[in-house]
């Protein structure tokens, strides 16, 4: 019997294979693969387990049919989309490394000479001309970038074909492990997979309620470049390989299987367990990318075949218990930092599966707000899995990415979005998880120099609106992408990290460098406005624009290009004001400082727009085309910036009026900004319907934000957003230091709730309760001690925090 289910198994296979082989011909037929893959099963989902009891899991009653229904494990470097499925199971795989492309030198010398023209143009309201002269003179050459793409798959065939019951597939993000348990003829399997950080590699242990249950084939598979073999050297094991492109990386992934009981053999390039009480399933992967500080183009000397051996080897020789204790206990280190619960639900709510959550607020249009704390966990969660100390950044996907050209190639764009996965990563306590991010700052140094050199004839690094894994820092795309101050606004997040952690060290050694070569650049490259323009004599940006939106000119012309976009002048505000405070900390570059304080006096001013009473996006009072444009980039300087707080009232009015008119719509990630926003402005409610609107109209069934399509900012946004809602400490005091605000923004439908361990600049844990809609009492856990300003409900008071122990606060602010 045995035997025949599994020629029957192996005819599948084939036929899996064959079908996959005639796929691979086609570029485009990766929804054709989709389909393929289809679980076969018939789960029979009216006997599906009810909730798994635990509140950190997202869970559902069916198998994943599309990728957008699976759910993320990564230990940073490592990832995997697991399915769930039951005769067909399918675990995508990313390793994060795998990036197209090569280093380029694509600055256009043509750029330098054209610039005084192109700005001339400008200034005098010429843009067609100036951006047809900009667009043959000033974009990269090549003027793209190659993409992030898939590692492969891990596939996997049993013969639960039907009669499946009591299914259930979760993700416990507490733990950081996603399982899929299901009854089949009596017997009851579980599958549990993981991405540990620890042991670099993806684990998928199966169990059943009886012995010899466990039968089923796996092999890996990539939809290009790649071959799937026997391992050479263990007969339990298969290695994926192969290269990119004819000059690109090296990849590799290994399979290994271990089983109690029963057998595991090879045929058809799949492995073979037959007959098992438990198998343990390993996958290792690696690439022959240099790293961020190397970016020279593929290292021969890396042969990812052997890494991956040499990783498998130590890992097949621990016990099974004993790595996943070690890797739970790892993601809890930084998972457990916070705990978040704004309020519960009727146990009926909190009886439904995820994906019917999510559906209940399209439904009733109000969010519940253990969902709301779910996804915010779900944001630090996704953190933890896509960028760890050592790795690559968080991309525009995170790490999870199916495709071999994702959408915009899942590059690292520097107009927002990029910028947006790390705004949780200090006020929600995962400052390691900044890291990978200096890291990529650290790489674009040296290109972007060049880049600023040969195009602009400035000293400093730039970057413009996007970059990838090989330091591209040119225009990219079409003349939008002529935006020189990507690197300002990355260059503030060495400076967000060193406000929250005062870690002098860090400043001084990685802050400092990027900060300052940032701000050289824009020092070099920014130029006088002529006579008869808005801001004659002063200091402008030019070519500019405030980021893809465009504007109507009197001649009618609807252009993107300007000089002096309002969102340019806050970000210089910011970066300036902020290399002015380090320079003094650090006591160092006096004369550089002096040189950023003469230009922040001589730096066009932000205005508000005499047509709508709101913040002028740009520097003539041009009317947007798209009132409700999803960029919301003249808003900078609320959130991340901070130079637009209650004490500039007018600018926080205009704010309000601005934002208000931007509507409350708009893609995933830009609904996360205007959360942050509206929290900066102080309505509670507004943030809250922000909230809602991302969970209600751009959340897939996983949880995943969309922009659409999928795309990993508005899960960070939202993230931060939250955190916002509760504390904020963008705001100085008259002594320089840091107003700690407590509940800035809580909503009137939130009445009871409490958050543990966010931080605050300064280097302070921050915990906070609140009833009947106030402040209950706070914790406040300073590692320096010293002096501060606390505030909630427009009472401040100023107290003494003793050095690493924490303080307690009543409601009204004293100390217990
Ligand atoms: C920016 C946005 C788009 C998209 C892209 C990756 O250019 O305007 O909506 O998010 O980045």
């Amino acid at each position: 019997m045995r035997l025949l289910s599994l020629q029957i198994l192996v005819c599948l296979t084939t036929f899996m294979h064959l079908l996959c082989a005639a796929d691979n011909d086609s570029a485009t037929s990766r929804s054709r693969i989709d389909a393929a893959w289809k679980d076969r099963a018939v789960c029979d989902v009216t006997t599906a387990a009810p909730a798994p009891g635990t509140p950190l899991t997202l869970w559902y009653r069916r198998p994943a049919q599309v990728w957008e229904e699976a759910l993320p494990i990564g230990n940073g470097r490592l990832g995997a989309m697991v399915f769930g499925g039951v005769a067909d199971e399918r675990l995508q795989l990313n390793e994060d490394s795998v990036w197209d492309g090569a280093p380029l030198d694509p600055a256009n010398p043509e750029g330098l000479k054209a610039l005084p023209e192109i700005r001339r143009l400008l200034f005098a309201g010429q843009n067609k001309q100036a951006v047809d002269l900009a667009h043959k003179t000033m974009m990269g050459r090549p003027q793209e970038i190659k993409s992030y793409q898939s590692l492969g798959e891990l596939l996997i065939e049993t013969q639960h074909l039907s009669g499946v019951t009591a299914y259930q597939r979760n993700l416990d993000i507490h733990q950081a492990l996603a399982t899929t348990r299901y009854d089949h003829d009596g017997v009851t399997f579980t599958r549990e997979a993981f991405a540990s950080a620890a042991d670099g590699v993806i684990a998928i242990r199966f169990t059943a309620s009886k012995s010899k249950a466990i039968t089923f084939a796996a092999t890996l598979k990539r939809e290009q470049n790649a071959i799937c073999a026997a391992a050479s050297d263990d007969s339990h094991s298969l290695v994926l390989s192969g290269r990119i492109s004819e000059k690109g990386i090296f990849f590799a992934a290994r399979l290994s299987a271990l089983a109690s009981g029963g057998t595991i053999s090879r045929a058809d390039g799949r492995l073979i367990v037959t007959g098992a009480d438990a198998v343990t399933l390993y996958i290792s992967a690696a690439t022959s990318y240099p790293g961020l500080a190397h970016i020279t183009g593929p290292v021969d000397a890396i042969k990812p075949m052997d890494v991956c051996r040499s990783i498998m080897n130590k890992v097949v020789k621990k016990n099974y218990n004993l790595l996943k204790k070690e890797h739970v206990a790892d993601h809890q280190r930084l998972f457990n930092r916070v705990t978040l619960d704004l309020g519960s639900v009727t146990p009926a709510i909190a009886a439904l599966p995820t994906d019917e959550r999510i559906a209940l607020i399209k439904k009733h249009a109000t969010a519940d707000p253990d969902l709301i704390a779910l996804h915010f966990q779900f944001g630090r969660y996704l953190l933890i899995c896509s960028s760890r100390p050592g790795g690559l950044p968080a991309n525009l996907q995170g790490l999870w990415g199916w495709q071999m050209n994702l959408p915009w190639d899942g590059d690292f764009h520097t107009n927002i979005n990029i910028q947006m996965n790390y705004w949780p990563a200090e006020s929600t306590n995962l400052a390691e998880t900044h890291l990978p991010f200096f890291d990529l700052m650290d790489s674009l140094v040296k290109p972007g120099e060049r880049t600023a050199k040969v195009l602009y004839g400035a000293r400093g690094w730039v970057v413009h609106h996007l970059t990838d894994a090989w330091g591209y820092t040119a225009p990219a795309d079409g003349p939008w992408g002529i935006w020189p101050v990507g690197g300002i606004w990355m260059a503030l997040h060495p400076w967000e990290h060193y406000q929250f952690n005062n870690d002098k060290n860090f400043l001084k050694t990685r802050g400092w460098p990027l900060m300052q070569g940032a701000a050289r650049f824009i020092i070099d490259t920014l130029v006088e406005a002529p006579a008869g323009t808005p801001a004659a004599g002063k200091l402008v940006t030019n070519p500019s624009h405030s980021p893809e939106n465009t504007f109507k000119m009197p001649n009618g012309e609807t252009h993107v290009f300007t000089y002096g976009a309002t969102m340019d002048v806050m970000m210089i505000h910011e970066l300036l004001s902020a290399c002015i405070e380090a320079s003094r900390i650090l006591d160092c570059d006096a004369d550089f400082r002096r040189e950023c304080e003469k230009i922040l006096t001589q730096l066009a001013p932000v205005k508000i727009s005499a047509r709508t009473g709101g913040i002028q996006e740009w520097i003539e009072d041009y009317e947007e085309t798209e009132v409700h444009h999803r960029h919301v980039s003249h808003m900078f300087g609320v959130h991340p910036g901070s130079m637009i707080t209650a004490a500039t009232p007018e600018l926080f009015a205009a704010a309000k009026k601005s934002l208000d008119r931007r509507g409350d719509g708009a893609t995933g990630w830009s609904l996360g900004w205007k959360a942050n926003l509206w929290a900066r402005l102080r309505d509670g409610d507004r943030t809250l319907k922000l909230l809602t609107n991302l969970l209600k109209d751009m959340t897939l069934p996983n949880l995943f934000d969309t922009c659409p399509p999928f795309q990993i900012d508005g899960n960070f946004g939202a993230c931060a957003g939250v955190a916002e809602m509760l504390v904020q400490s963008h705001i100085r005091t008259a002594s320089g230091g840091y107003q700690i605000d407590l509940l800035p923004a809580l909503p009137s439908t939130w009445p009871q709730g409490s958050a543990s361990g966010l931080r605050a600049r300064g280097g302070i844990t921050v915990g906070v309760s609140w009833k009947n809609g106030k402040l209950d009492g706070a914790t406040l856990l300073s590692s320096n001690g010293g002096p501060v300003t606390v505030g909630t409900g427009g009472r401040t008071v100023t107290i003494m925090l003793p050095k690493g122990k924490a303080l307690s606060l009543s409601a009204d602010l004293s100390s217990r």
